[in-house]
């Protein structure tokens, strides 16, 4: 049965728009303010790293941490809102210049795995089981500079410690190849679920597959999730689009390669994505230049574009495409799918 989508974005979605060669070009927006754009935005869901929740966490003891997040729910409960996943932000303390859970120093790794179990005690108060890892600096500059198998054995313990200290929670790991490391070890969909399959509890550990980390790894998002829809492990997507191999672009979904975008919701669609719960997340960045007034059109934007994407894929004639399938005629079907895509 066709579904209805509930989309999410967080918070890091509306932004400043400074970036590595110059700085901020618009104004801060409170959290606060951020959650009164959700549902006038159309969004249910808020993605949330552990800091967006409970700033300076670092500062406080666990039971203060909990009490905040809390205050945080009530904020979301009064606005409707859902919290889709908290995500530990490992990658911005000094303590993980060199990575968090791949660390050579052992107190990094340490204080890696205490800020994790502090992000499922966050998600807990905010009502949610989905933890997701970006694994950002799990990765080297160099070869020779960390050991590639030292590094997952030390992945897998900092899930297993995760696994254990929560009975209910689920782990989407988010992969992506590189920035702002050179190599990351965890790049592609195959690698996340493959680590899955090493810890303690392999049926918690899933996906958020992003398209743009998808593209960057060379690979076909929408043939990422059919992936992962196969092993029952898209826990949730990280829709935007991304226009080749450059810096990570967080573009509108659907703006660069609309094709690429129809034969993405195709495949969440025609396997029920979003009716076990899952959010339709966007990770969408708003282009520097944008004026302060319409620096969240990239969500609605790429909301509006994902539904008329869904019309598209419901109005496919799938008799036809099955046609051309059993003829062998791959040239037509090619034509199909363009002029479908123009509306003819
Ligand atoms: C980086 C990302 C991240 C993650 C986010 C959630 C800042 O390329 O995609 O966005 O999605 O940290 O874990
Ligand atoms: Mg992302």
């Amino acid at each position: 049965m066709a579904g209805k989508y509930r989309f999410s974005f967080g918070p890091w979605n509306v932004h400043e728009g400074a970036d590595p060669f110059g700085p901020t070009v618009r104004r801060s927006v409170s959290f606060a303010k951020k959650l009164k754009m959700y549902k006038k935005l159309g969004f249910d869901g808020v993605q949330f790293h552990d800091d967006d929740a409970v700033p300076n966490m670092n500062k406080l003891g666990p039971r203060e941490i909990v009490k905040q997040a809390k205050e945080v729910r009530r904020m979301l409960k009064d606005e409707g809102l859902t919290a889709e996943f908290v995500a530990p932000r490992l990658w911005e303390d000094p303590r993980t210049i060199d990575g968090g859970y791949t660390s050579n120093d052992p107190e990094a790794r340490q204080y890696a795995k205490d800020r994790s179990r502090r992000s499922i005690d966050i998600a807990a108060a905010l009502d949610t089981d989905l933890i997701v890892l970006w694994l950002a600096r799990e990765g080297t500059y160099i070869r020779e500079a960390k050991d590639s198998k030292v590094a997952v054995d030390r992945l897998v313990e900092a899930i297993n410690d995760m696994l254990a200290y929560s009975g209910n929670i689920k782990i989407a790991i988010e992969p992506k190849p590189n920035e702002p490391m050179d190599h990351a070890y965890i790049p592609t969909t195959g690698h996340a679920m493959a680590l899955g399959y090493l810890t303690t509890d392999h049926k918690r550990v899933g996906v958020n597959i992003e398209t743009a980390h998808a593209i960057l790894a060379g690979l076909d998002p929408s043939d990422e999730m059919g992936f992962a829809l196969a092993y029952g492990k898209l826990y949730t997507v990280h829709l935007n689009d991304q226009n080749g191999l450059k810096f990570d672009e967080d573009k509108s979904f659907g703006s660069v390669n609309l094709r690429r975008a129809f034969n993405q919701v195709r495949i969440l669609d025609k396997y029920n994505y979003g009716t076990r719960g899952e959010f339709v997340g966007l990770d969408v960045k708003a282009m520097r230049t944008q004026k302060i007034e319409t620096a969240t059109k990239h969500l609605s934007n790429s909301r509006e574009i994902f539904l008329n994407l869904v019309d598209l894929v419901r109005s496919l004639d799938e008799g036809r495409v099955e046609q051309l399938i059993a003829d062998r005629d791959y040239e037509e079907l090619d034509l199909f799918i363009v002029n479908h895509l123009m509306g003819r």
